[in-house]
């Protein structure tokens, strides 16, 4: 029997993190959360790019275009859509999710979600440093993980 272990050594790994302008006072958070998760796993520094785009919405496309350039073994998508100030709380969110699946399962780049879908800004902050911990560095463990394995099983 063969078993592959989760590795979490960034050293040498290139990242791309797509992030939301929208709820900057959380994404940037999120933002944060993802750098220092990845410098601390060894990702260095010009290693990491940080591409902003206006909203959630507009995640997945340029989390495709980062996927298909050939220049990145992984990419972190941030956002964060709160329930109680968007109208299009399900459909922002859905395609977030959607699209930014549908990224990694038509490239093989795998993207990591990091797209908070909460009900009130106290949520999100919460899961964005506070009590929840910080879903940016929890991302950017997933997507050294995951570039990882994919080097092992692709
Ligand atoms: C328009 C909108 C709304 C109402 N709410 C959010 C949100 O909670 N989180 C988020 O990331 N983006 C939101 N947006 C912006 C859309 O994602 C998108 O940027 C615009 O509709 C322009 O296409």
């Amino acid at each position: 029997m063969k078993e592959i272990g989760a590795d979490s050594d960034g050293e040498g790994l290139r990242v791309c993190i797509v992030v939301a302008q929208w709820n900057a006072f959380v994404t940037h958070k999120l933002l944060d959360g993802a750098k220092s998760g990845l410098g601390e796993r060894g990702v260095g520094a010009d290693d990491i790019t940080v591409a902003w785009v206006p909203g959630s919405f507009e995640v997945p496309a340029a989390t495709r275009w980062a996927a298909e350039s050939g220049r990145f073994d992984a990419v972190i998508a941030i956002g964060a859509v709160i329930k109680g100030e968007t109208d299009h709380y399900e459909h922002i969110a859905g395609q977030a999710a959607a699209g930014i699946m549908e990224t990694s399962q038509e490239t093989g780049v795998p993207v990591a979600f990091g797209v908070l879908t909460c009900d009130t800004p106290e949520q999100a902050l919460d899961r964005a440093g506070g009590g929840q911990g910080n879903k940016g560095d929890e991302a950017a463990e997933a997507a050294i993980q995951m570039a990882r394995l994919r080097a092992q099983l692709a």
